[in-house]
């Protein structure tokens, strides 16, 4: 049995806290986390407030375990995906893709365990000095919005600047991932593209059949020149995308260009011309199984590992 702070923390059984993917962290992946004994998170992205509150909802209705719900800062809708949050008694959220001091303390207020997504100390200490009661350190390997320090180096120089949990993502979909980040410091992990590989998950078949298909190198990261770096599975889409960053295209016109694919390419299944938001893992995802097997592989592979490690120094 692994059992970690976190666990405590946040009242689950495994410390695996699934990634606020937006789009497809909704209610069906979340509740399935959380009945599975990990942390199931609703993803807002860029929904407005109505979408949020009946995620939340009925994700209510679907477990009786903890969820959480994830919020990015590049949101137009934070105000008022936070108002919800706070109305509803959201038991834990996640924050990500920018700098969420300004409104920790109002969720703190209301008894909610925050958690910010960092791609750096400086924020790590930051959010820490500010209340957060942990922090998910995602290194570049993750699928979507990324930094550029890779998880086998970011989590143990976290971890050593902070006194909160540190919850490792990027680049862990099985139970040797999950050792590994054990070993870095970690009280626990997050995982996204494993859990979108589920037969939960509400993303599009052909976009799930793209990460089946996916080897080491398939994803890129597009969007340097924007201020959003996003790593996705190569395409159509992608190599578009960099030529007209290589040809100097303002970042704007960017970001025009790149509005709506998400939703594209994980809803509608249009795997050229969306963006396959995915980490550097897929290339070991196969298969799609149900959350509760994924979680309990997880699980029994990382406690041999451990084991078999700890035979290593007798
Ligand atoms: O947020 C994510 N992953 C995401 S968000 C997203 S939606 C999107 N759509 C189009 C373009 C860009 C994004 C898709 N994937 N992960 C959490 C995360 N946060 N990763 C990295 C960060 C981060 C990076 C820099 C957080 C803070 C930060 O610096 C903030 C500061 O002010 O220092």
């Amino acid at each position: 049995m692994i059992r970690t702070s976190v666990c405590d923390l946040l009242g689950i059984e495994h410390p695996i806290i699934q990634g606020g993917m937006a789009h497809v962290s909704t209610t069906e992946l979340a509740s399935a986390v959380s009945n599975a004994g990990g942390l199931g998170i609703i993803g807002t992205g860029n929904a407005g407030p109505d979408w949020v509150r009946e995620q939340i909802r009925s994700t209510r209705q679907q477990t009786n375990n903890p969820f959480g719900v994830n919020i990015i800062m590049i949101s137009p809708f934070v105000e008022e995906a936070i108002a919800v949050i706070l109305e509803e008694k959201v038991a834990v959220v996640t924050i990500g893709a920018g700098n969420p001091v300004a409104h920790i303390p109002r969720l703190k207020e209301t008894g909610i365990k925050v958690i910010p997504v960092v791609a750096s100390v400086a924020l790590a200490r930051r959010l820490e000095r500010s209340g957060a009661d942990a922090v998910v350190a995602e290194g570049a390997e993750s699928g979507g919005h990324v930094g550029e320090t890779t998880t086998m180096a970011l989590v143990p120089q976290v971890v050593s600047a902070i006194d909160v949990p540190v919850i490792a993502a990027g680049g862990v979909a099985d139970g040797r991932g999950m050792a590994a980040v054990l070993a870095l410091g970690a009280q626990g992990v997050q995982i996204g593209t494993r859990f979108i590989c589920s037969v939960e998950c509400i993303a599009h078949p052909r976009f799930k059949e793209k990460v089946l298909r996916a080897g080491d190198r398939a994803t890129v990261v597009i969007g340097q020149s924007t201020g959003y770096p996003v790593r996705c599975l190569d395409n159509r889409m992608t190599r578009q995308s960099l030529a007209m960053e290589k040809d100097g295209v303002p970042p704007e016109v960017l970001d025009e260009f790149g509005t709506g694919r998400m939703r594209l390419a994980l809803i509608e299944g249009d795997v050229d011309e969306g963006s396959l938001m995915a980490g550097q893992i897929s290339g070991l995802i196969h298969d799609i199984k149900p959350v509760r097997d994924i979680v309990r592989d997880i699980m029994t592979e990382a406690e041999a590992v451990i084991d078999g490690m700890a035979r290593l120094s007798r």
